[in-house]
């Protein structure tokens, strides 16, 4: 159903709200931006100084609607007064903004960036400094609440939304509209709560959307329902807002409620505002809905006295909260490195995160062998794959797998091929052709407590979803522990028959320098089931590349291992001996190393590294030691490739050791390309990689 502009604000039809809470909270809010504008600020406590003075009742409002065990919360910088409304204290705002240690990233993150974990309760997921990135990952929860409900009868999901919180300048970008069409297309429980206050920095709204009105330009958007008003207008916005929620909780799908609010400081504390007239300026302060809500409940609700001791209480309590934050310790240094990945206390115990991943929400953790128990005929790395995915699949009711194409057809390389038959579509799905869905989709279904295995159709393609990669990445350190995204994703890539510069691309090593994600690049079939069963078992988020090359490779065809199989990561496997000359490489380049070798007739000792993140430094110094020379051969671009990585440890580490300089072979500095001829000529070749070993070995 949706609304035209006429018909979209509409008369309030909304039960008892409680406006002496709605007071409170708001105080609350207010007092906050005041301290730390007059005070924290100019004494430099408060380095990033985001003010929500404007925003605060409508906020309060909406958070007070948000009472189901599973509903949640996807915000931006701006959104503390709903943090607030949800249980988020002052004390830890305040923790946060001032960098303290008890803050909601102890000092790691910008103060107004949050994250709110919860069992029973709205939730807030971790918020981003990207504008437009709240919005796939609140996708991903709302399709999870679906799934919880449906298919691990979690009936707490029942009733329970999922809230993208945002600006009018956030409307314009990637996430916004790949959430739109998933939710839409899907009807999933899901708000857009927009708060429109007329600008995205100093850049007006008309710039973001025609008109500047985004609701008024969703009217006619399929399977949307579009409610617009004014947020400075306490009851009408109470009304639009309940009504909005019931909406979305009863069944009605989607909707997009834009209500219109000032923005009564900066953007930030920076801000000076020369953008505005004074005129604006001063209407602004008009429409505080502050004012509005004192003139709509006093003296009706509450004598003049008693909203003047609300606001001084509200103050009071911000000074105390204060006092006791100013006393508290700072961050320790020494523990800036901890949480970049999931770690283990002395007792061998997993330090679990609040939430995100299966394990927080009581799943087990289900140990493997790393004996190969070898059963039937040779398979090629595809099969591998899919036979591993389809036992964990079987195992794990909270696997999910999709990615476009993924469904009906079993993937544009077969990887899932019979999988939807055989779990239904609520496990194995189609998706919309949005990378930055897909992640992010991944990233609020990890934060729900499912285990995502989103597939990109191609290494190239993963591009779109890179703000969605980069920040599931950092998720567990930004946040100290409180949230992580455990998931795996599926990217074949690498050169095919031929190459070109789009599906061909290897790049593995923006992943490795991806923080927090663990990088996987089997080179055959029996080490793709062991490595892929890992990272699904695991409580990280993987790349879990599968070169095309080697999907139906001869080379790379092993048979199946065994169900329970598992390949430790960082754990090398040392493929021959040899005493004169180490050669390390991953991937589809280890066949053709190992040829190269046959065809030198050198003692050359061949590591595949399987993993580059983390990598076995131990392994490969071990060998280089001993052989006192090195190779490294890689199909991605030489400059700043993982070899350099390599190589730089390899120089420090052992250097005294080197009877040579270390020698790195890998594609010159250009994309792939097409024709078969010219790949070839690029291509480190198994000619190629034995020239270069005669010369390493005479040096
Ligand atoms: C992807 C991205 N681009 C640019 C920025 C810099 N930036 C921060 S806030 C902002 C404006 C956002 O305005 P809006 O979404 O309307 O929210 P408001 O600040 O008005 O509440 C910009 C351009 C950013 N944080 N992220």
């Amino acid at each position: 159903m949706a609304a035209t502009p006429d018909t979209m604000q509409q008369a309030p039809r909304h039960g008892i709200v409680d406006w002496r809470g709605v007071l409170r909270q708001a105080a609350l809010s207010r007092a906050l931006d005041d301290l730390e504008e007059s005070k924290l600020v100019p004494e430099r406590k408060v380095l990033y100084q985001f003010s929500a003075r404007g925003h605060e009742i409508t906020q309060v409002l909406l958070g007070k609607q948000l009472t189901f065990a599973r509903d949640a919360v996807a915000g931006y910088y701006r959104s503390r007064p709903l943090l607030l409304t949800l249980g988020l204290t002052v004390e830890q705002a305040l923790a946060s903004t001032t960098m303290h240690a008890g803050g909601m990233s102890e000092g790691r993150d910008i103060g107004v960036v949050f994250n709110l974990p919860r069992r029973d309760g709205a939730c807030a997921l971790p918020v981003c400094g990207g504008v437009g990135t709240q919005y796939t990952p609140a996708v991903g929860w709302a399709q999870a609440l679906r799934y919880r409900e449906r298919v691990l009868g979690d009936q707490r999901c029942a009733g329970s939304i999922a809230v993208a919180h945002g600006g009018d300048a956030s409307t314009a970008t990637n996430g916004f509209w790949a959430a739109l069409n998933i939710v839409t297309t899907e009807r999933l429980p899901f708000l857009f709560f927009i708060e429109d206050n007329g600008y995205g920095i100093s850049v007006p709204s008309g710039m973001q959307t025609p008109g500047g009105n985004i609701a008024r330009n969703l009217a006619a958007f399929g399977g949307l329902r579009v409610i617009d008003g004014d947020g400075c207008d306490p009851a009408v916005a109470a009304g639009l807002i309940e009504d909005a929620v019931a909406g979305v909780r009863g069944g009605d799908g989607p909707a997009l409620l834009r209500l219109t609010v000032p923005r009564l400081s900066g953007h930030s504390g920076q801000d000076t505002q020369t953008y505005k007239s004074a005129r604006e300026i001063a209407s602004e302060r008009e429409r505080d809905p502050l004012l509005a809500l004192r003139a709509q409940i006093v003296p009706r609700l509450m004598s003049a006295d008693e909203w003047n001791s609300e606001v001084a209480q509200g103050k009071a309590e911000v000074a105390e909260a204060w006092a006791r934050v100013e006393r508290s310790a700072a961050p320790d240094p020494r523990r800036i490195g901890r949480y970049v990945f999931s770690e283990r206390a002395a007792d061998g115990s997993i330090e679990l995160q609040q939430q995100g991943g299966i394990l927080p929400d009581g799943a087990a953790t289900v140990a493997g062998t790393t004996q190969a128990n070898p059963q039937g005929p040779r398979i090629n790395l595809v099969t591998a794959v899919r036979r591993t995915l389809e036992h964990e699949l079987q195992v794990n009711k909270r696997v999910l797998v999709f990615g476009e194409d993924v469904g009906r057809k079993g993937g544009v390389h077969a990887a899932t091929l019979g999988l939807q038959e055989k779990f239904g579509a609520a496990r194995v799905f189609d998706t919309s052709l949005s990378e930055e869905g897909i992640i992010g989709r991944a990233v609020g279904m990890a934060a729900a407590g499912l285990m995502p295995v989103p597939e990109i159709q191609f290494r190239k393609y993963a591009d779109p979803a890179a703000e969605q990669l980069n920040d599931c990445g950092t998720m567990r350190w930004r946040t100290a522990n409180r949230f992580a995204a455990p998931m795996v994703v599926r990217i074949p890539g690498g050169f095919f028959k031929c190459g070109d510069p789009w599906h061909s691309q290897s790049n593995e090593v923006q992943w490795v320098h991806g923080i927090g994600w663990h990088v996987v690049m089997p080179s055959n079939a029996q080490d793709a089931v062991g490595l892929l069963r890992s990272a699904l078992r695991g409580n990280d988020p993987t790349i879990f590349f599968e070169h095309r090359a080697l999907l139906d490779g001869g080379w790379a065809r092993r048979a199946y291992p065994g169900d329970d199989f598992v390949v430790p990561f960082g754990k090398a496997s040392v493929l021959r001996q040899g005493t004169a000359v180490t050669v390390v490489t991953w991937g589809a380049m280890v066949e053709r190393c190992e040829q190269a070798i046959e065809r030198s007739g050198l003692s050359a000792e061949l590591i595949d590294l399987r993993t580059l993140s983390p990598w076995d430094r131990e392994t490969t110094l071990a060998s280089v030691r001993k052989t006192r020379r090195c190779l490294i051969v890689h199909e991605d671009t030489i400059t700043a490739g993982f070899g350099a990585e390599i190589a730089a440890v390899i120089a420090k580490q052992a250097f005294f050791d080197l009877d040579a300089p270390i020698e790195r072979l890998a594609m010159p500095d250009v994309p792939s390309p097409h024709n078969p001829l010219l790949l070839d000529a690029v291509l480190p070749s198994a000619d190629s990689i034995a020239r270069a070993l005669a010369d390493l070995a005479e040096i």
